[in-house]
């Protein structure tokens, strides 16, 4: 029985994969801090995502994506916190932010945010010490080799699974020594951030293999390049790929999936998960 416990008393029960639907905000559309009719269409996206059936809506801007410039603080914030506070207003939904700055966290954690999504995994100064401050926010470990900016450049590794599960083990451990209980931490092994295709498929096929922590694990796959240089696709055609590799990654043990296409994913997933239910009931 897997269950999150969430900022107001709220949880989130993980004992059947739930989906997190990725609202990007983007530079062009909160460059101003965010005037209401650009606040207003994110949050129709937002409630969007969430009639369709996402149970977490993770917020972010382009900071982590391979090659990206880095994004300034005062952008970040001007960006992410606006849609923080307006979102909270309307919803009671759980609200994820994919951030690294320590100041972010605190100020989306303040406006009512209850998941960190860290692919620094709380490695940037400051950031473990702020999520120390406030109990009930849980934080999304993820797995990097290298940085944004060079990590897919011929990724390497002694031992995959070895690398990431030590990785996840020190980061556990540095949490615990902060004052973060384990209960608050979801790990993910981070597809596409400093792995080969083969390396990512290797992940998906022994997705389990995280499970040993007995926490949530994240899959991101969604849309992303492992999917879309398996098939020569372009972004836009990548609904099949991801569908087949999210449930291959609920088969395999992961407890929370991150996408896009929110609507899709929750049907496959609800097709999965009637064989699922029938295996366990009979
Ligand atoms: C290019 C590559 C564009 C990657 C965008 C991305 C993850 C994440 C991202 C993930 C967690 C995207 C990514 N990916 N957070 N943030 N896990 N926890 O698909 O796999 O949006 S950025």
């Amino acid at each position: 029985m897997t269950v999150l416990n969430l900022p107001r008393g709220r949880t989130l029960h993980l004992d059947s994969p739930v989906v997190m639907g990725i609202l990007n905000v983007t530079p062009d559309s909160f460059s101003d801090g965010g005037s209401y009719c650009q606040l207003d269409s994110a949050v129709n996206q937002a409630n969007t995502l969430l009639e369709q059936g996402a149970l977490i809506i993770d917020i972010g801007g382009e900071s982590t994506r391979p090659g990206a410039p880095d994004v300034s603080l005062e952008d970040e914030l001007a960006r992410v916190i606006p849609l923080v506070k307006a979102l909270r207003e309307h919803s009671d939904c759980v609200i994820s932010i994919d951030t690294s700055k320590s100041e972010v966290m605190r100020q989306a954690i303040e406006a009512g945010a209850d998941i960190i999504n860290d692919v620094r995994a709380l490695q940037e100064p400051g950031a473990i010490e702020v999520l120390a401050q406030y109990p009930d926010v849980a934080v999304c470990l993820m797995h990097m080799q290298g940085q944004p900016r060079t990590m897919q450049m011929a990724p390497q590794y002694d031992d995959l699974f070895a690398d990431i599960n030590s990785f996840f083990a020190a980061r556990i451990e540095a949490c615990e020594q902060a004052g973060i209980q384990r209960e608050r931490i979801i790990l993910d092994p981070g597809f596409g951030f400093g792995k080969s295709l083969a390396h990512n498929y290797q992940i998906l096929d022994k997705f389990d293999d995280f499970n040993q922590f007995k926490l949530p694990v994240l899959a991101g796959l969604s849309r992303k390049s492992m999917i879309g240089n398996l098939l020569n696709r372009d972004t836009s055609e990548r609904l099949a790929g991801s569908l087949a590799g999210a449930l291959i990654a609920a088969q395999n043990g992961a407890k929370i999936i991150r996408v896009h296409d929110v609507l899709e994913t929750v049907d496959a997933l609800t097709v999965w998960q009637a064989c699922n239910k029938g295996l366990l009931n009979e």
